[in-house]
């Protein structure tokens, strides 16, 4: 019956979800110490004090045992010591921010992700590249995830590769997972999120170098990631089909993450203001917070203009 369910938990692909996968044994096998027994002693005592059972010890007026009362109470309490120990452990052998290495000391691929209705941004700031519903990671190199959210709260799992953690508007979450065989995993959104969310779906491709090059090189043939299609790409939409984007603008991850790919005033940059107010109250105040970022189109226009009225004037 079973048969057609795929045990991606049982079936890691990298040294962070194999991890993941003894831990879950382990702390099964602990419980397991516990209710197995008792599903025993339940069938046993109701089986050994049945009515029809004259030979068993009748003691209506029992009510207390040390010897039951410290097997009660002391099994648990060290199997709740064993947990406790395991988990304090591995959340720290296994901490999401913690940045992976590896024997050959391979440089890791920065991958900014962002969750949006319904799919999932994948930029590639080394790259210059994006993609949608479609993530790359070569074979045996850390991969570490900066992620966020355009939209409500998801979860980014590949439950291969291990470890997800949520995406949230506005905040930044960190992950590091590296795959140690070539294949196509399985990533979704752990967290529901909406209508759209079950087509929230994408495929982690991990490949041999080569042919993460290849792909990186096939991604470059495409299209430019810049606000207006940005704009298009963030409006929500279901079961959206893999997408490339050749070119991406550098300051899109951080735009997004500071709710300022719209256009509207950069978090950051409002925060920064408010900060110079109360440190510099006398200080001149800026017109508009979004004027001063380097990403801001009106602050390079104005930029270009200047330097042309300087030209005309020299000449
Ligand atoms: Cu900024």
């Amino acid at each position: 019956m079973l048969s057609g369910c795929k045990m991606a938990l049982m079936d890691p692909q990298g040294p962070i979800g194999a991890q993941e996968k003894d831990i879950i044994l382990l702390a099964t096998g602990l419980m397991l110490i516990v209710v197995i027994p008792v599903i025993l002693m339940t069938i046993g005592f109701a089986w050994k004090y049945r009515e029809s059972n004259r030979k068993a010890v009748y003691a209506p007026d029992w009510e207390h045992s040390t010897r039951i009362e410290a097997v009660v109470w002391a099994i648990p309490c060290l199997i709740i010591l064993a947990l406790a120990t395991v988990t304090w452990i591995s959340t720290h052998q296994l901490d999401p921010y913690k940045p992976l290495t590896t024997a050959n000391k391979a440089k890791p691929v920065e991958v900014q992700v962002v969750s949006l209705d319904w799919k999932w941004l994948f930029i590639y700031p080394q790259y210059g590249v994006a993609s949608v519903n479609q993530l790359a990671l070569p074979v045996g190199t850390p991969v570490h995830f900066d992620l966020t959210s355009a939209t409500v709260m998801n979860s980014f799992f590949i439950p291969q590769l291990g470890s997800q953690i949520y995406t949230m508007t506005g905040m930044q979450t960190q992950l590091s997972l590296i795959a140690d065989h070539p294949g196509a995993y399985d990533g979704m959104s752990a967290n529901y999120s909406g209508i759209g969310f079950a087509g929230m779906k994408f495929k982690a491709l991990a490949m041999q170098p080569a042919d993460f090059d290849a792909w990186m090189a096939r991604a470059k043939t495409h299209p430019l990631l810049d606000s207006a299609s940005y704009a298009a790409l963030a409006a929500p939409s279901e079961k959206v089909a893999v997408a490339y984007y050749g070119s991406v603008d550098p300051h899109l991850y951080h735009n997004i993450l500071n709710k300022c790919a719209d256009g509207s005033p950069c978090t950051d940059d409002t925060v920064n203001m408010a900060m110079m107010k109360t440190i510099a109250p006398d200080a001149a105040p800026c017109k508009n917070p979004s004027d001063t970022h380097p990403s801001n189109g009106a602050v390079t226009e104005k930029v270009a203009q200047a330097k042309s009225d300087a030209r005309r004037s020299q000449s």
